[in-house]
């Protein structure tokens, strides 16, 4: 889910009084998917086709069938077509924050069932979860629960990036383990994947989380780099930080210059599996809209070129082809919003 969003949600103080009274927990370090990250390696996600035996069913339901018009995106990528909903895992309420598998045989978004978050009745850690889709000829099996949350009492969970190989899962989370828990900012969380099946999540401490809000993140699809979102400069306002796995340990952040950084909020980071561009959501087009940058070195990024435009859209994310991108886009409903998972495909 967009921290952004969730910031404000927090606002409201419908959340603040369902983590009143909690206590802070202490988590471990998350180290990176260990060795070669081969596509197709045994015991990843990559294995076999389908979901896994021991995946359940999503038993969660939205709350409305009627569907709020969104406005179509407009895909500016020299050589895709147009950008197309999917309609199999869309429903009415919010399907936001979508990843795409490096073989793009799965897909994974974040759910809630309501719009509303005022509406007092509303329990946040209940009614959302990360949803998991097989693709099936030229459809999608699902929704199946992700379950993210092994292992902790409570969570509200966020966007899930995965290594090529699928055996390591990175995603920001709101639970009882955050480093300022009760309050409200996501940290990052790293689990194993096993069988396809997330294991349980271990806090990535300082550097990579903060007292402030970290989240949005992506892992690169080699397990050895994360770009996070993060307001930890300047609350508020969300800027993209790197890190790196070397030592046995993450080291960062380095702030990605200002190219990608606008300082009208930026977010929602992937990079490509070849390493040739980052993709991210910014708003300094006055609204969220997705932009890529060429990576020229290790830190240092071409100009910032529109890549997606129309409504608010955001949460890139590309196979490891580079074929197939998948993306979030969203419309206001319901003193909410709702969001509708588009991709666009290599013609
Ligand atoms: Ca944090
Ligand atoms: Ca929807």
């Amino acid at each position: 889910m967009s921290i952004v969003r969730a910031a404000r949600v927090a606002g409201s103080g419908v959340l603040l009084a369902v983590l009143a009274g909690l206590g802070c927990g202490e988590g471990g370090t998350g180290a990176p998917a260990g060795g070669a990250a081969g596509a197709g390696a045994a015991g990843g996600a990559g294995a076999g086709a389908g979901p896994p035996a021991s995946l359940q069913h999503s038993a969660l339901a939205c709350h409305t069938a009627e569907r709020t018009a969104i406005p179509k995106p407009q895909v500016h990528l020299a050589g895709f077509g147009p950008a197309e909903p999917v309609e199999a895992v869309n429903t009415a309420c919010p399907d936001d924050a979508p990843e795409i598998s490096a073989d793009g045989q799965r897909l994974y978004l974040w759910f809630q069932t309501y719009h509303d978050a005022s509406d007092p009745s509303v329990q946040f850690f209940d009614d959302t979860e990360i949803r998991a889709f097989f693709r099936e000829g030229n459809g999608w099996l699902g929704p199946y629960v992700y379950p993210v949350d092994q292992g902790t009492e409570k969570s509200l969970d966020g966007e899930v990036s995965h290594t090529s190989a699928g055996d390591r899962v990175y995603f920001q989370s709101l639970r009882p383990e955050n480093i300022s828990w009760p309050k409200f900012d996501a940290d990052v969380y790293a689990a194993d994947v096993v069988g396809g099946v997330p294991q349980p999540a271990a806090l990535l401490g300082p550097p990579v989380s903060t007292p402030q809000l970290d989240g949005e993140m992506c892992v690169s699809r080699d397990g050895q780099e994360l770009f996070v979102s993060s307001d930890r400069d300047e609350p508020g306002k969300l800027r993209i930080y790197r890190f790196w796995w070397a030592d046995g340990s993450w080291q960062g952040p380095e702030k990605l210059g200002a190219a990608v950084n606008s300082g009208a909020g930026d977010m929602q980071p992937f990079l490509m599996a070849d390493e040739s561009y980052l993709l991210w959501t910014s708003q300094r087009g006055g609204y969220p809209q997705i932009y890529r940058a060429a990576r020229l070195g290790e830190n240092e990024w071409g100009p910032a070129e529109l890549v997606v435009s129309g409504p608010p859209v955001g949460s890139p994310s590309l196979t490891d082809d580079g074929r197939l991108l998948c993306f979030a886009a969203l419309a206001p409903a319901m003193g909410g919003f709702e969001a509708d998972v588009y991709c666009a495909r290599a013609e």
